[in-house]
């Protein structure tokens, strides 16, 4: 493979590695050993050598009393790590050559790492990404999170209808993480405040313990190593009841255990909703709680002076999830350590910043006082004094974070951060007019922008080795982590010998992906049509019916015209639905039974095929990105913040059919307009629409292709057995439509007709393909973690010190 240069460790060196852990950590012969006890064997070969990166850059940070970066989230979309550690220390070829002198296949054992999908989608995703720049910059930094039991719920289908059981990568065993028994916390909740020798003590009524695991995070080359800590849920005090076990009540003695734990059993599977629930409240505090008591340990170990904090701490609140972060910071500063309340404030504020990720309002978290009085009374007091005293610094104001009985996390976010970021320049432009706008007139400093990024080790070098390779042969190597360095590939798109290289990687890779798809899916399809691709979480914002109807409306418009030169095309999607969320959960049923039709339809199939992937992962996009020839990213304008998967389409050389929406604008901009395919209404035009009383209905009398497509599906097309099947959809799409999938259809199947036009010369396509990736250098997760060190949190590298 033509990997950038290799690690200085031979094949040999790192076969004894591997036999020596088979043999001693998991008492193995070779000749008995499974693909797991060989994945565990290379998975240890590989740490050892990356705890020793993880030590100096511990050592390095305390010699230089340097100040570190928190990243707090709820979520940590890591995937799998064996590979991950493995190009990072660039020891492919040594540990694919070892293990092929011990007869096992590389890809094999790499295959058998469960994904730890400890995320819902982007936001998840984003904080792996970023935990990796931060590494990779050697910028002393923790990830803190929750070590969830049952990752996201792995998905399957039962007639087209999305299935949930249980995910359960512990079950396999896990080679990352230490396990930190003395590093251990209390939580408490409940209980009551009082006031004892003129300070206010709060005395829970309950409590469970935060238990640490950490994994060492590496970066680049191996050269700087963090850590993400992960909170294991504990029963505070005895574990076990002794005295029920002994009366014969053996479930009843498991109890304060099993309650304790329930904390740090299940992922959330919402994304962007607020799903509500005390657990979740309990989580976040759980969380939040644990974190801060660490990072005031490890302060204390090295500071004594408390004035300090703020420049040796720094706290970064993932969505509002951790913000409870705020009071918190706050009661540890006044009440424990005796710090005035406003002085208190203050510091916390400067230790602290916080991201927005969405608009939707009903994902901005706030929750009752009722509940949140229940569960953090002394929490629930400092939040009403924190509204009060932001209240008298700016009379005029008429946003609070208490409003309806509720505490309303954004805004309490918005006082308690020095900086608010949003990760798109449309959707920090949004903030600034509309949630956050009376928040942005006090305070005109505060929110920045900080377009998102995707690491370009996970993106390009290991997703992607034949293109890397290439790009790679053709600037050298130092791309991997000086991504801008892309442009060097532009002089070269126009020579045709370089060019044909680069479609050859493509057609490759989805050959690739045909054949995968063919012994894993069932799906069989011929790797000349264009692979479109659609994978994201299901929801309506995203429009995937959007995408489905087109499919309709073109495969009605093949039947009337079997004769015409059609260019053939897979369109692909992958995504999870909510389970509480019906309407998507129709849309994935609805995408699989017009999956069924139009594959069996002898007379369009090699013109137009749908394919619906289960299980939708980190893993799977791996597989899918490279492979891509169109990037679907179709959101209503004003709704996605940002998308993370669009750039790494781009990146990897697909074309994108987008929106002006989140970070569609910036990457069109980076590309070129002439290498973006840009249809449907622009944020500013989306409220107007929406005015319009009749607009679905006026769109649908307008286009008689959307019409028939809509038609179809109410009349039981795709669902004969059930006709009414999919009424709610088409009723919905006819009637309210907020997202507007009727009104954006037409510029759609306009923008999808050019689409195939532009396929058709491929040479021109794999121009366009390549001006891409040459582009797109600037949404590496390096450039946006600069910029956070940089203009957020005044955290220095220390990687070259
Ligand atoms: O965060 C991504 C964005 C994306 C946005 C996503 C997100 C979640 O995954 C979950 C909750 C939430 O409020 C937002 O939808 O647009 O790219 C990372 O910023």
């Amino acid at each position: 493979m033509n990997m950038v240069s290799r690690n200085t460790m031979t094949t040999d060196e790192f076969r004894a590695a591997i036999l020596r852990h088979l043999k001693y950590e998991l008492g193995k012969d070779a000749s008995h050993a499974s693909v797991e006890d060989w994945r565990m064997a290379l998975s240890f070969a590989v740490r050892d050598q990356i705890v020793d990166s993880w030590f100096a850059a511990t050592r390095k940070t305390y010699e230089a009393g340097a100040k570190r970066v928190y990243y707090l989230s709820m979520e940590f979309l890591i995937g799998r790590l064996l590979e991950d550690g493995i190009v990072n220390l660039r020891l492919v070829d040594q540990a694919r050559d070892a293990l092929a002198a011990l007869g096992q296949d590389f890809d094999t054992v790499l295959e058998d790492e469960p994904d730890a999908a400890l995320g819902n989608g982007g936001l998840g995703r984003l904080a792996a990404c970023f935990l990796e720049s931060l590494s990779t910059l050697g910028c002393p930094a923790y990830g803190y999170g929750i070590r969830y039991e049952h990752g996201l719920f792995r998905q399957s289908f039962v007639d087209g209808r999305q299935m949930e059981a249980p995910e359960t990568w512990l079950l396999k065993r896990h080679a990352w993480e230490f396990e930190r028994p003395e590093s251990r916390y209390r939580i408490g909740f409940g209980g009551e405040v009082s006031t004892k020798g003129g300070k206010v003590v709060w005395t829970p009524a309950d409590s469970v313990d935060a238990e640490a695991y950490d994994t060492p995070v590496i970066g680049w080359q191996g050269r700087w190593a963090n850590t993400l800590r992960l909170w294991s849920a504990r029963a505070s005090d005895t574990p076990f009841d002794l005295d029920s076990f002994n009366r014969g009540d053996f479930a009843g003695a498991a109890e304060p255990e099993a309650l304790a734990r329930t904390i740090s059993r299940v992922l959330y599977p919402d994304d962007t909703t607020d799903q509500g629930k005390e657990l979740r409240l309990k989580q976040e505090y759980f969380l939040t709680g644990a974190a801060l008591q660490d990072i005031m340990r490890r302060f204390d170990s090295e500071h004594d002076d408390l004035g300090k904090l703020p420049s040796k701490v720094a706290i970064q609140m993932n969505d509002t999830h951790p913000a409870i972060a705020g009071p918190e910071l706050v009661r540890i500063l006044h009440d424990e350590r005796g710090l005035p309340f406003d002085e208190a404030m203050n510091m916390a504020q400067a230790c602290l910043s916080y991201t927005n990720h969405t608009l939707l309002p009903e994902a901005l978290e706030s929750w009752h006082e009722g509940l949140f009085g229940k569960l953090l009374p002394r929490h629930l007091q400092i939040v009403d004094r924190i509204d009060d005293a932001h209240a008298k610094a700016h009379p005029s104001r008429t946003v609070s974070a208490r409003s309806d009985n509720h505490v309303k996390m954004g805004e309490l976010s918005f006082i308690m951060a020095h900086k608010v970021n949003g990760v798109s320049a449309l959707h920090t432009d949004l903030m600034k007019t509309t949630v956050f706008s009376e928040f942005h007139r006090l305070h005109p400093d505060r929110i920045i922008n900080q377009t998102n990024g995707v690491t370009p080790r996970r993106w390009l070098l290991s997703c992607n080795p034949r293109l890397s390779g290439l790009i790679t042969d053709t600037i050298g190597e130092t791309w991997a982590d000086h991504l801008e360095e892309l442009k060097g590939l532009e002089p070269h798109v126009s020579d045709p010998a370089w060019l044909e290289k680069y479609a050859a990687a493509k057609r490759a890779n989805k050959v690739d992906l045909a054949n995968w798809m063919s012994s894993t899916a069932d799906i069989n399809v011929d790797p000349d049509m264009m692979f479109d691709v659609q994978i994201k979480r299901l929801h309506e914002y995203k429009r995937q019916h959007l995408n489905i109807l087109e499919a309709i409306a073109l495969w009605q418009e093949i039947k009337a015209n079997p004769s015409a030169d059609w260019t053939p095309r897979l369109k692909i999607f992958a995504g999870k639905a909510a389970p509480g969320y019906f309407f998507a959960k129709d849309i994935i049923r609805l995408i699989n039974d017009v999956a069924k039709v139009l594959n069996a339809d002898v007379e369009t199939r090699d013109m137009l095929q749908v394919a619906f992937l289960p299980n939708y992962n980190v893993t799977l996009a791996e597989r899918l990105i490279p492979a891509a020839d169109l990037s679907e990213q179709i959101s209503t304008a004003g709704k996605e913040a940002s998308g993370t998967g669009n750039m790494k389409f781009a990146l990897n050389g697909a074309l994108t059919v987008g929106t002006l929406d989140g970070a569609n604008v910036e990457i069109r901009e980076h590309v070129g307009a002439e290498n973006f395919f840009l249809f449907g209404m622009t944020a500013d035009k989306v409220e107007a629409r929406r005015a319009i009383k009749d607009h679905a209905a006026q769109a649908i009398a307008a286009d008689p292709r959307l019409a028939a497509a809509l038609k179809a599906i109410h009349d039981g097309v795709f669902s004969p057995d059930e006709p009414a099947r999919y009424h709610n959809i088409t009723e919905n799409l006819s009637g309210p439509d907020y997202f507007l999938v009727s009104s954006d259809f037409t510029d759609y199947y306009r923008a999808q007709r050019e689409v195939d036009t532009a396929f058709k010369d491929q040479q021109h396509w794999m121009t366009m393909a390549a001006l891409n990736t040459a582009r797109s250098g600037w949404f590496s997760s390096d450039r946006t973690i600069t910029d956070y060190m940089a203009q957020i949190w005044d955290a220095k590298s220390l990687r070259d010190s």
